[in-house]
C-alpha cells in the first residue's frame, strides 16, 4: 500500500497490480495456498484474506483515478468524454408569451402596440373615464391608492386598477383615426381565488375614427378570438355595464365538456368563462379628449390575458402564474 502511494503514473500502477492482485501476483498465489490448511483455519485466514483484498482493490482503484485526474490536470487536455454541465435556459412567462401572442393578434389586423403607467393619475383611471369622484361605479374598482396628499388635500395616484386609463392618454395625443393595443399589469384591492388575482394583466383596444359601428366591434373581437383559440371554441356576448360605453358587453369563451372525455378546458363548473369586457366608446369620453362625437365613433375593450391563457392551456387556478414554481413555469 505504501509502494502504492509512491506510485505517480499509469504504466507503474499496472505493474503493482499484476505484482499483488495478477493471476500470478503474490497476494493471489497466498489465497491459492489456503487450500492445504486445516477446514477451520481456512475459513478463518480466508475472511481476512478476502478482506485485505478487498482494501487492496480499493486502494488500487482511488489511486488510479488519482493518477489520471492528476495526469488531467497536468496536460492541459480536455476530457471529451466527461458529461456535459447541462445549462439551465431561462424562458419567457407564459404570461408575457400570451401577452405577445394577443398583440400580435391585433397587430394583424392594423393595431400598434403602446404601454403608458403603472401608478396612474384618479383623472386617468376614473375621472376622463365618466366615472367622477363619488360616482358608485368606483366601487366596481377596488383600488390601492399611493400614500401622498397633494396641496388640495386630495390623495390623486393610484395603482391603475385597469389599462382603460389608457384611452384617454392615447386620444389626447393624437387626432382619430386611432387604433392601439395596450398591454399592462393592473391592480386591485380585493381577495384572490381561483380566477381573480389582486395583480394582473389586460390589453386594452382601442379604435376610433369615423362611422365606426359596433358590428367592426364584434367582427374584430371574432376575429382575435379566431385566432388566439382557433375555429372550433364559442363566444358569448352579454349585456354589461360601464360607464365609459353605450352600449357595453362582455364577453365570455366557451368551458363546454368534451363529448369524448367529459372534460372541460379549465376544471371549473362553469360552461363560460369570462375574458374582457367592451363597447363602444362614450360620447363623454370623446368629447372630455376634444373629439367631435358626431363625427367619431370608437369601441373599446380590455381583456385579462391570464384568464385567456388559462383556457387556452387548461390551467384551472390563476394562482399559479404568479406563485413563482418553476414546475409550473417550465411547462410553457
Ligand atoms: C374592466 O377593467 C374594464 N376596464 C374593461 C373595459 C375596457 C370595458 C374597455 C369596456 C371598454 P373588468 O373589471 O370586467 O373590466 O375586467 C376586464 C377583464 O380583466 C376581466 O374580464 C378579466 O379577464 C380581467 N380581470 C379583471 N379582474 C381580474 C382579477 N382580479 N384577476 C384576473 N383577471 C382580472
Amino acid at each position: 500500500m505504501t509502494a502504492l502511494g509512491a506510485i505517480s503514473d499509469g504504466a507503474a500502477v499496472e505493474e503493482w497490480r499484476v505484482s499483488w492482485l495478477g493471476r500470478r501476483g503474490q497476494f493471489t498465489g497466498l489465497l491459492r495456498g489456503l487450500s492445504g490448511l486445516d477446514p477451520d483455519l481456512r475459513r478463518e485466514v480466508g475472511g481476512r484474506a478476502n478482506q485485505a483484498k478487498n482494501t487492496l482493490e480499493e486502494a488500487l482503484a482511488r489511486r488510479t483515478r488519482e493518477i489520471a485526474q492528476a495526469e488531467l490536470e497536468a496536460s492541459d487536455r480536455l476530457d471529451v468524454t466527461l458529461p456535459g454541465r447541462p445549462i439551465i435556459t431561462g424562458r419567457l412567462h407564459p404570461t408575457t408569451q400570451i401577452v405577445r401572442e394577443i398583440c400580435q393578434a391585433f397587430m394583424a389586423m392594423g393595431f400598434s402596440v403602446v404601454e403608458g403607467p403603472e401608478v396612474e393619475l384618479d383623472h386617468y383611471n376614473f375621472e376622463m373615464l365618466n366615472i367622477p369622484s363619488g360616482h358608485p361605479a368606483r366601487d366596481m374598482w377596488n383600488s390601492l391608492w399611493v400614500d401622498y396628499v397633494n396641496e388640495a388635500g386630495e390623495q390623486p395616484m393610484l395603482l391603475r386598477t385597469h389599462t382603460s386609463p389608457m384611452q384617454a392618454r392615447v386620444m389626447e395625443a393624437q387626432e382619430p383615426p386611432v387604433r392601439v393595443v395596450v398591454p399592462g399589469k393592473c391592480y386591485r384591492y380585493e381577495a384572490t381565488d381561483a380566477t381573480h388575482e389582486w395583480h394582473f394583466y389586460q390589453v386594452e383596444g382601442l379604435a376610433v375614427a369615423e362611422g365606426i359601428t359596433f358590428a367592426d366591434l364584434k367582427g374584430t373581437l371574432y376575429e382575435f378570438a379566431r385566432r388566439v383559440f382557433g375555429e372550433d371554441r364559442q363566444i358569448r356576448f352579454r349585456c354589461d355595464y360601464f360607464p365609459f360605453v353605450e352600449p357595453g358587453v362582455d364577453m365570455s369563451i366557451s368551458n363546454f365538456r368534451d363529448p369524448a372525455t367529459g372534460k372541460r378546458p379549465i376544471n371549473r363548473d362553469e360552461d363560460w368563462i369570462e375574458i374582457m369586457g367592451a363597447g363602444m366608446v362614450h360620447p363623454k369620453v370623446l368629447a372630455g379628449v376634444g373629439y367631435d362625437p358626431d363625427r367619431y365613433t370608437g369601441f373599446a375593450f380590455g381583456m385579462g390575458p391570464e384568464r385567456i391563457g388559462m383556457l387556452k392551456y387548461g390551467i384551472d387556478d390563476i394562482r399559479h402564474f404568479y406563485s413563482n414554481d418553476v414546475r409550473f413555469l417550465r411547462q410553457f
